[in-house]
């Protein structure tokens, strides 16, 4: 089975690269996955206007913002049952007992009209599922829903002219009452399982999500209220799973843009209760394509559920190095707007609009915790003229974090006048940054400006310095050496690497040894944050000039044993000698760029215990940087060495 991460920022809708409706979220093994049915274009012969589901993917999250699509887990074709080319594929849920997950899903029989319900069965949440051969018998209509109880019994609830309920065997496969005989609208004869759900309201109802909390069972499910109405979610509470029900009200209202369906479900996760949804984000003009979202839930005292209002933003933490997609807001400014980044590709996302000076957007909940001192903002973002923003904290008033000061006009900002109505991504310094979780508030402040995304960074660690109580450390997982002892660089008047031949070469690395020796230069003990050890950025910290340079690095190997027949490996930008001993092991001569195991020196001994491996390295008007390990006679990095202060 095929898996994609889809990673995430925390924002609704949750799956992102295609429909995802009637999402029935289980928490299993401290997990939680999504069921949904999955929307899709109807092909050609299929009405175009009406739900078209193939097949149905299970998706799962630990976090509830970095989603894993585990692929397919039953399409249409693999239904004993069914009619292959029914694309009737609609709501589904899953529930685990004793080890096993029942997965029961509806979909339109090959003989007869109508839906039947039917199950899967497997070792695992994710599939591989088996199928049942037979649909449920007695249990026609759509909408599974399986609640267990406490004592292990299992409950199935459906949607089929109304909202029926029946107990089912211990199999979970049967109901496990009586069928009756009832006569069809036809006059023909149907057996039929269950009884209808006392105590809802009228109007039309399906969906059905039964749950239990505190010893109250829940029945909740999408109703249409009004005459010419669309559908809210409601819900009704009793004391036993088939009722009598006893109606609460509204859990959420009709979509504004008259989304006509909704289907949720509802699971406590880490000690939080959760709302999954849908509404056609992605699928403005055609509400038969829907995508899965999430909301907190919360109980009054008494058990009863407070309203919930649909966000873009979401749950869940954004961390402030990811994408922050501004456009799956907290809130909005009036006259504020979101649009399709590209309306014939409406996956790729939206972009927020700020169009007058003083509009702006919030988005919630980003942690800010992994940004150090040096971090800046990355704007994906559109200027118009004069165009001018901040970035700010907590609210549109807030402490400014970062500003861009667009003078489109006058060419003397961060854009060119030509430059004007493009998207365009900038690096922006920031001037504070929050603590913890905070809000993120972007406000316009001069004409109408456009935002995509934003992402903060910090800048890339080149070099950690290691102070006297570091711990020795071994070489990286390809036996590169990444601590060296470096002293402060010397500048040097190289105009071209054209002098590097192997004698003038020998005489600076002499010159570099004394230089060692003497000991009246500044040394620094650095940890490289990679296998090549950029010279460059040392020479930009800790040195007078960043090209032309003679570098002389020192780094201390110790050996449990001696390790024989053992070759350096080392690449070096510009020319280099290396020393292992006080012995000349290397000399990588010429204008060099740095590549891995450039060099190999003759066969060495590491001895057991201290060896001293030395480098001098000189460069001319270009980067500076380097590699080096050791490996065996077949190539292999030797790594049971370990490397001290
Ligand atoms: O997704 C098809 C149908 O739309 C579901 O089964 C209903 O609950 C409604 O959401």
């Amino acid at each position: 089975m095929l898996c994609l991460a889809i990673t995430g920022q925390a924002q609704n809708p949750i799956i992102r690269d295609q429909f995802a409706a009637d999402p029935t979220a289980r928490v299993f093994n401290n997990r939680v996955y999504v069921y949904p049915s999955h929307d899709i274009p109807a092909p050609e012969g299929q009405r175009q206007d009406w739900f078209c589901m193939a097949d149905y993917h299970v998706f799962s999250s630990d976090n509830l913002t970095d989603w894993t699509d585990h692929g397919v887990i039953v399409s249409q074709e693999q239904v004993p049952w069914g009619k292959a080319d029914a694309y009737s594929m609609w709501a589904p849920d899953c529930v685990e007992k004793n080890g096993r997950y029942y997965f029961y899903f509806p979909n339109a029989p090959r003989s007869g009209r109508g839906f039947a319900i039917g199950v899967a069965v497997s070792d695992a949440p994710t599939g591989p599922f088996r199928l049942e051969t037979e649909p449920i018998r007695g249990v026609s209509g759509i909408d599974p829903c399986v609640l267990l109880d406490d004592d292990g019994t299992a409950y199935l609830y459906w949607s089929g002219m109304g909202i029926r309920g029946a107990r089912l065997k211990d199999n979970m496969t049967e109901l496990a009452d009586e069928l009756q005989t009832v006569t069809t609208p036809q006059g023909g004869s149907m057996q039929v399982g269950g009884r209808q759900m006392e105590g809802l309201p009228e109007g039309f109802k399906e969906g059905p999500f039964a749950f239990k909390r505190d010893g109250w069972y829940y029945l909740t499910f999408p109703w249409v209220r009004q005459e010419n109405g669309t559908e809210t979610l409601a819900y009704a509470m009793a004391r036993s799973p088939l009722g009598p029900w006893d109606f609460k009200g509204i859990i959420m209202a009709e979509h504004a843009n008259r989304c006509w369906t909704n289907h949720h479900s509802i699971v406590e996760f880490k000690g939080q209760w959760y709302i999954f949804y849908h509404h056609n984000d992605y699928s403005p003009q055609m509400d038969k394509r829907r995508s899965a979202r999430i909301e907190r839930i919360s109980f009054n005292p008494d058990g009863t559920i407070q309203e919930v209002k649909p966000t873009h933003r979401g749950v869940g933490i954004t961390a402030a190095a990811s994408r922050i997609e501004v456009d799956r807001y907290s809130a909005l400014s009036e006259g504020a707007s979101i649009a399709f980044v590209d309306s014939l590709q409406p996956f790729r996302g939206w972009y927020v609009s700020l169009p007058v000076k003083g509009a702006w957007v919030s988005y919630g909940d980003v942690d800010f915790s992994c940004l150090g001192a040096d971090a800046y903002v990355v704007a994906h973002l559109r200027a118009n003229a004069n165009t001018q923003l901040s970035i700010r904290e907590a609210s549109a008033k807030g402490r400014i974090m970062a500003e861009v000061p667009i003078i489109v006009e006058s060419q003397q900002g961060t854009f060119r006048r030509d430059q004007r109505g493009q998207w365009l991504t900038l690096a922006l310094p920031l001037s504070a940054v929050p603590k913890g979780c905070s809000t993120l508030v972007v406000t316009c402040e001069g004409d109408a400006v456009d935002i995509d995304w934003l992402q903060f960074k910090n800048k890339p660690l080149y070099f950690t310095p290691v102070d006297a109580k570091a711990p020795a450390v071994k070489p990286d997982e390809r036996g590169f050496i990444r601590r060296w002892k470096l002293m402060e660089p010397l500048p040097q008047d190289i105009r071209s690497n054209i002098v590097f031949t192997d004698s003038w070469l020998r005489d600076k690395f002499a010159e570099a040894q004394q230089l060692q020796r003497n000991g009246k230069r500044k040394w620094y003990i650095l940890d490289s944050g990679d296998y090549n050890f950029r010279l460059f950025h040392f020479a930009e910290k800790w040195g007078k000039q960043t090209y032309g340079n003679l570098f002389c690095g020192t780094t201390v190997i110790e050996c449990a044993e001696d390790i024989e027949g053992v070759r350096l490996a080392a690449g070096s930008n510009g020319a280099s000698m290396w020393w292992l001993n006080d012995e000349e092991v290397l000399l990588l001569s010429g204008d060099r760029r740095m590549v891995e195991d450039d060099g190999v020196s003759p066969r060495l001994t590491l001895h057991k215990g201290r060896n001293t491996l030395r480098f001098a390295l000189v460069n001319g008007p270009g980067l500076s940087d380097f590699c080096a390990r050791f490996i065996d006679e077949r190539g292999i990095a030797i790594k049971n060495y370990t490397i001290v202060r």
